[in-house]
């Protein structure tokens, strides 16, 4: 686990945002664990979040054109993420949808720079991957091309087959898809801590049960 992730997973803590208990997940699973991202929704989180997802694609050492961010929950995060970017490494353009198209003054429902080169997407966790799915084929319909994804936190589990959900988004595109953190990162982080040490066995346990 590099530096920058660990950070991610203090902050995660200090915000909220990763809480231990149970949990009832999309997929009816109890989890013991919950990353909410809604909960970064203050400047300063948005501003430490945006360095984290572009921290994310530095290092991942990637071609990036443009960042595109579905609408409602990729707007605020693209445009942090291309603040974040300018600061760390080059200035690119971003850009978002809207999900009711407008029928007048400049019309479509896509918003910000033009869509051309590599195009990486940015989301807050793959669930079903419907969101990734959409953005994919607004992308193509643009004529440009899907370059990756970035998302906060990859949880890692089983999807209704032995891939998850993230596995399965980047076997169908052919994509990488990167994340701030695993579970694995979030293991190995409370590992560390005696602080934690009652979480560990029940997330241990969630992960041998559901995990790939
Ligand atoms: P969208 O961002 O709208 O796709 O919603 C994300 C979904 O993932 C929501 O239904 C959340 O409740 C859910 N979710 C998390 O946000 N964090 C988790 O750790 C796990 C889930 C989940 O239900 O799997």
């Amino acid at each position: 686990m590099l530096d920058y992730q660990k950070q991610f997973i203090q902050y995660a803590l200090d915000c909220g945002v990763l809480k231990f208990g149970e949990f009832q997940l999309k997929s009816g699973r109890i989890s013991p664990y919950f990353f909410n991202t809604g909960l970064f929704n203050t400047g300063a989180q948005l501003d430490q979040l945006g360095q984290f997802y572009a921290q994310t694609l530095i290092n991942a050492g990637v071609d990036v054109d443009v960042l595109y961010g579905p609408a409602y929950k990729g707007i605020p995060l693209v445009s942090t993420t291309s603040i974040a970017y300018s600061r760390l490494k080059a200035d690119i353009p971003f850009a978002f949808n809207r999900k009711e198209a407008k029928d007048h003054g400049e019309g479509g429902t896509l918003v910000g720079a033009p869509l051309q080169g590599k195009v990486w997407i940015l989301d807050d966790v793959i669930t079903a991957g419907t969101s990734v799915r959409e953005s994919v084929d607004i992308i193509g319909a643009a004529g440009a091309t899907v370059a990756g994804v970035v998302i906060a936190l990859d949880r890692q589990e089983k999807g209704q087959n032995e891939l998850s959900a993230v596995q399965e988004v980047s076997a169908q595109f052919g994509i990488p898809v990167l994340a701030i953190i695993g579970l694995a990162d979030i293991i190995e982080f409370i590992a560390q801590d005696p602080a934690y040490a009652d979480k560990l066995p029940v997330i241990r346990a969630y992960r041998q049960q559901y995990g790939i």
